[in-house]
């Protein structure tokens, strides 16, 4: 299917060599380094933040919770607060870090089909579960999802939604948090917009861990700039331009109308504006919790993505029991796991 893989992918592909290679002569030069517990620690951390802010950012497209914004009053947990397709997709992501050490995109797509036919009222986007269906089928991803939207492929915020933890990962290694959320992204999101926005976020996660660890200067206009130049050009990047000279105290619906709240579902409107979120919120779990389901638009996504980057830098003692009680159970990550 040559034909079908497009013009934009070799573009998108020759960015994200260039800048594997200027990461790997060091640009960033920090003395990270991870062992495996570590790391597992990390991705756990991670997913609970993105699980527990996409139940509670789920439970705000209910409009009889939207009273309990201003009194920051958290909905009744029973019986519980559903997790949606972001959490699914990130489990079967961080099973095949697990299994393999790194994103094999064929185990991937078997693992996200598989949970797709398990449970296909997660809420997943339309494209995906198109997609979704052809692979259970016994497609190849590679022919539907460069063959998604025209045959430009998905530039939806699917792919971003469920990165942080691949951030978490690879976090000592950046050239390998690039590559591996560019892999992760392809299986189901070909558009080179969709893969900016997963490489976006898991940049970010790995940055969380630096900050948590002090390891590189917290400012967000430190953190956007480490970002920045190591995206590729586009409308995902250019927004997150945006978002790095946007004070910390701009009004929430400010915010919105100048990066957009996901509304469209696309990386280039819900990537910008969450790592303005989490970038601004880096050591308070709920206040970047509260901010998503202020700012509206795709909620759940918003608060998935902002969780699993602040529940590295804030620490797992920054979400709240409540709230983790409140989530419905997540399934196991690995085998011999509680
Ligand atoms: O990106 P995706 O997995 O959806 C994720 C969202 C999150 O909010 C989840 O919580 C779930 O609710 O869905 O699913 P896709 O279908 O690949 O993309 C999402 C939407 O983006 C699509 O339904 C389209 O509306 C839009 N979209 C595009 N529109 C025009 N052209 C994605 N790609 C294109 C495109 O190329
Ligand atoms: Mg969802």
């Amino acid at each position: 299917m040559a034909g079908v893989h497009g013009y934009g992918r070799c573009e998108h592909l020759t960015h994200v060599a260039d800048t594997l290679a200027g990461t790997k002569a060091g640009h960033f030069v920090d003395g990270l380094s991870l062992n495996d517990e570590q790391r597992f620690r990390l991705v756990r951390q991670s997913v609970a933040g993105l699980a527990i802010g996409d139940a509670f950012g789920q439970q705000f497209f209910n409009p009889r919770h939207a009273p309990l914004i201003g009194l920051r009053q958290i909905p009744d947990p029973h019986p519980h607060w559903c997790y949606t397709d972001d959490t699914v997709m990130a489990i079967a992501v961080v099973q095949t870090l697990i299994a393999h050490g790194r994103i094999d995109q064929d185990d991937l797509a078997r693992r996200f089909a598989t949970a797709y036919v398990a449970e296909p009222d997660r809420g997943y986007g339309s494209g995906a579960q198109r997609l979704l269906i052809d692979i259970a089928d016994g497609a190849d991803w590679r022919d539907v999802s460069f063959a998604l939207f025209g045959g430009q492929g998905s530039m939806g915020n699917g792919a971003a939604m469920r990165a942080a933890p691949i951030g978490a990962y690879f976090a000592d290694d950046l050239a390998s948090v690039i590559e591996q959320a560019d892999l992760s992204a392809e299986v189901t999101h070909a558009h080179p917009e969709g893969r900016t926005g997963a490489i976006a976020v898991a940049l970010a996660a790995a940055l969380a861990i630096r900050v948590q660890r002090g390891l590189t200067n917290e400012d967000p206009h430190c953190l956007f700039r480490e970002m920045i130049e190591r995206l590729p050009d586009g409308p995902t990047r250019i927004g997150i331009k945006q978002a790095a000279v946007l004070p910390a105290n701009t009004r929430v619906e400010d915010t919105v109308r100048t990066l957009g709240n996901g509304t469209g579902i696309l990386a280039s409107d819900t990537v910008p504006f969450c790592l303005w979120c989490a970038f601004h919120h880096l050591h308070s779990y709920t206040d970047g919790m509260w901010t998503c389901v202020a700012a509206g638009g795709d909620r759940d996504t918003t608060a998935a993505i902002v969780g699993g980057i602040i529940s590295l830098s804030a620490g797992p003692e920054a979400i709240p029991s409540e709230w983790s009680d409140a989530c419905e159970p997540l399934p196991r990550i690995a085998d011999g796991e509680r």
